[in-house]
């Protein structure tokens, strides 16, 4: 049998907390043969509740659950940690400004960094759930000086989940029968959901694959599915009742499982590209350093930023300064950080 992984989930005893830690135990997301041992990490207030769902999970009898630990100490959490999923968050509350929500955030994620630095296993990736995630993810990184940047990353996976869907109903087809799709820059109202260079295979297993803006039409693309999908966390709070929560930890499952066993090749046999945000290396004109989302693949352990895929302006017009805009508010967001003394 393999030795046991180590992962760490933050805001254990929260929605999507709970919605996670059973897949993670039951295999979903490091691979049905890996044991994984799960370190809880909770505020004082919130651990008896942790403490129940550390029950829980041993009433469930997951053959591959090593262990489970529940700690409000950032350096008990992640001693040894190898996936660390960083949901637990401050949310905005009535009345609070943006640098406030910042600054609060600041407060979380700089010594969550600190103590991945000090205390994380040399292999550790880190992926940020927690809102403002990209900007988490910035602050928590620059707190990590000696763990290599790009182990730190957001998820825009459960908004690349939302596009698919969303293309795939209106399309006709399943959610298989979709590719090429990229989430650009911040998961917030601006990310910019790409159709430009995505395809639809149309008629099933035997069907040819068509590029998606034949097949449903531009308009359609600017004005009902880049808000529908932008805005699908409100539309799901309104009818649910609460925030989108098995569905942000499946997403968060496909990214970590991705990342640590790779995107593999699609069903035409091409490399299967999907959308997180990771640290920009300046493609695409995203400034360096920023944690932005992009096209991407998963080999060898390693996010990959795949290039030639601008936003197809002749396709959609305009497609560029869509990308700008959500890139501009990530750099903003990285000033007011950065001017808050945060990184
Ligand atoms: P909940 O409020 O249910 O749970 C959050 C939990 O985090 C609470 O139990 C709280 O005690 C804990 N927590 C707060 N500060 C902590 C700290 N310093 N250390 C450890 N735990 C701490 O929120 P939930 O619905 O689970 O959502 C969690 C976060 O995910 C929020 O910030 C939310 O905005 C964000 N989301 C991000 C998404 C994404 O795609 N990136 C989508 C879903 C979700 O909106």
């Amino acid at each position: 049998a393999q030795p046991p992984r180590t992962v760490t989930v933050t805001g254990a005893a929260g929605n999507i907390g709970y919605a996670l830690l059973f897949r993670i135990a039951s295999g979903e997301m490091l691979g049905a043969d890996v044991p994984v041992r799960l370190r809880l990490l909770e505020v004082p207030a919130a651990l008896r509740a942790a403490e129940g769902t550390a029950m829980e999970l041993a009433d469930a009898a997951f053959p591959l659950l090593a262990d489970v630990q529940v700690t409000h100490d950032p350096a008990v959490a992640f001693d040894g940690v190898q996936h660390a999923l960083l949901v637990g968050a401050r949310p905005r509350s009535a009345g609070m400004e943006r640098g406030d929500l910042l600054e609060a955030n600041g407060g979380i994620f700089g010594p969550q960094g600190q103590a991945i630095n000090d205390h994380a296993a040399e292999d550790v990736r880190v992926v940020v759930v927690g809102n403002p995630a990209n900007t988490n993810a910035l602050i928590a990184a620059s707190h990590a000086r000696d763990v290599p940047a790009d182990r730190f990353t957001a998820l825009t996976r459960l908004d690349h989940n939302r596009a698919v869907s969303q293309l795939a109903a209106k399309a006709g087809v399943a959610v298989t029968d979709v590719d090429g799709i990229t989430v650009w820059g911040n998961h917030s109202a601006t990310q910019f959901p790409d159709l430009t260079h995505a395809r639809v295979r149309v008629g099933g297993a035997d069907g040819g694959w068509r590029p998606a803006l034949e097949v449903v039409d531009a308009g359609w693309a600017a004005e009902e599915f880049i808000p529908r999908v932008a805005e699908r966390g409100a539309e799901i709070i309104s009818v649910r009742g609460a925030s989108s929560a098995a569905s942000a930890a499946s997403a968060t499952i496909d990214h970590m499982r991705d990342w640590f066993l790779g995107t593999g090749v699609g069903t035409d046999g091409q490399a299967r590209r999907t959308s997180a945000a990771i640290v920009s290396d300046g493609s695409y004109g995203v400034p360096e350093g920023l944690i932005s989302s992009f096209p991407v693949v998963s080999e060898g352990g390693q996010w990959r930023i795949v290039p030639g895929l601008e936003p197809d302006a002749a396709l959609l017009p305009d497609a560029a300064e869509r990308l700008e805009r959500t890139v501009a508010e990530l750099d903003e967001e990285r000033e007011a950080v950065t001017g808050l003394g945060l990184l």
